[in-house]
């Protein structure tokens, strides 16, 4: 049986959900929604109510993961895990994570509106911690959900001195229960996830819809440079210890190495933290970060060893202190390949190629795959623009990704 799809519609649908799930930000313009705030409880309760209406089970667990629940063959059945994350980054777009949130939602409620059956459930996970743009942590929700929670987490702060532990009491829930988040292995069959592509690629093949091959590995690094405070007027140039000469030098270093790199590795520094920040102060100390890809973990390594020796070369020439930590590192992650054969065969259900490629974006796949074979659906972008309020994915291919994920979900055969 083939469960009837109006690619138009459910394109609007979409659409109209991305909008209502945008208005609910930190910020009165601009779209910021971090982990375990208030904007995350208002973001997830709408998602809940989402859920509801679809006619879906709905729980939540002990990191505010949004839980939905079909279950046409009960609830001991093995289940297929499909989602993807509503937080955001700073003044991010609209599509990030929200959209596979959203198009699960849609999915599902068409096949049940549709009357079809599986002997297998299927639960929708709407995560809230992918981004970890709160604590210095990241995917801890989906880690949580996998079973691989670090504890250490907890006891990380975000920039107002709030601990995670804290922020998650607060938000009602218990850190003793983060266990019984992760979900029986034995009981999951895989992992998918639909996520606009953030990248060039679909745009300049014409093609709608593509399937993710692996995901890149990626380190992030805090790096503290201290120097020496003094009078901008009076400390000649030879005599300066400058944090903040010392950070740019090292921050130019980073990006030296990552354009001299073979495995399109890229580097950013995304934040910077100068003290004592007076404009008429010599820099004492600068804290900074670098956010490093590579599709190659031994590419990456190897920059990274590469980057410690530049970075404390340049400070004993500046006379400078560096201490460098990385505070989160995931590896390269392939999907699995009957599961992209399988998306790819959704998709051409549809009338369209499915261009492969790897995804240079984490997501919370890079987690569950330590659960689970992870497969990713990926959804044209404009221009490729993401994590920018530019961001933008047309209706009508968010309408053939939603009937991309029903006709996967429908014909999925348990192995
Ligand atoms: O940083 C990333 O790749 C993702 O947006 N969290
Ligand atoms: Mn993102
Ligand atoms: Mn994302
Ligand atoms: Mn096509």
């Amino acid at each position: 049986m083939n469960v009837p799809l109006d690619i138009a519609a459910l394109g609007a649908r979409a659409a109209a959900m991305i909008e209502e799930l945008a208005a609910i930000s930190a910020t009165p313009d601009g779209l910021t929604r971090f982990f375990l705030t208030p904007e995350h409880r208002r973001a997830a309760d709408l998602v809940a109510g989402w859920m509801r209406e679809a006619d879906l089970g709905v729980s939540e667990d002990a990191l505010g993961t949004v839980r939905g629940h079909w279950h046409p063959a009960g609830p001991d059945a093995p289940r297929l895990l499909i989602g993807s994350h509503i937080d955001t980054v700073a003044n991010a777009g609209k599509y990030d994570g929200t959209l596979g949130v959203i198009l699960c939602i849609i999915a599902l409620d068409e096949i049940r509106k549709a009357g079809l059956t599986k002997p297998f459930g299927v639960d929708i996970l709407a995560f809230g911690d992918e981004e970890g743009t709160r604590f210095p942590t990241t995917l801890s929700a989906s880690a949580a959900v996998a079973g691989i929670f670090a504890p250490a987490s907890l006891v990380t702060r975000d920039a107002e001195g709030i601990s995670y532990g804290e922020a998650l009491i607060a938000y009602g829930k218990n850190p003793d229960d983060i266990p019984a988040a992760a979900y029986d292995p034995n009981k999951v069959i895989a992992y998918i996830e639909a996520h606009i592509e953030q990248g060039p690629v679909l745009e300049a093949e014409g093609e709608p819809l593509g399937v993710v091959t692996a995901i890149a590995g990626a380190s992030r690094l805090s790096v503290t440079v201290t120097g020496e405070a003094g009078h901008a007027g009076t400390v000649p140039m030879s005599m300066r210890r400058d944090a903040l000469l010392g950070a740019a030098e090292m921050a130019l270093a980073a990006e030296r190495i990552a354009k001299a790199d073979a495995h399109g590795m890229v580097a950013t520094v995304g934040r910077v933290h100068v003290e004592p920040g007076s404009v008429n102060v010599i820099p004492s100390r600068v804290v900074f970060t670098v956010d490093l890809r590579s599709g190659s973990d031994l590419s990456r390594r190897e920059a990274l060893e590469r980057f410690e020796r530049e970075a404390h070369r340049i400070a004993d020439l500046r006379h400078l202190g560096v201490v460098i930590s990385a505070f989160h590192e995931v590896a390269t992650v392939p999907c699995f390949r009957d599961l992209q054969l399988r998306l790819r065969n959704a998709i051409a259900d549809l009338g369209h190629r499915a261009p492969t490629m790897p995804s240079g974006a984490g997501h919370d796949g890079q987690a569950m795959s330590k659960l689970c074979p992870i497969g990713m659906l990926f959804v044209r972008c404009r221009g490729g623009i993401s994590h920018n309020p530019a961001e933008y994915a047309a209706p009508q291919d968010m309408g053939l990704a939603a009937a991309a994920l029903v006709r996967f979900i429908e014909r999925f055969q348990l192995p």
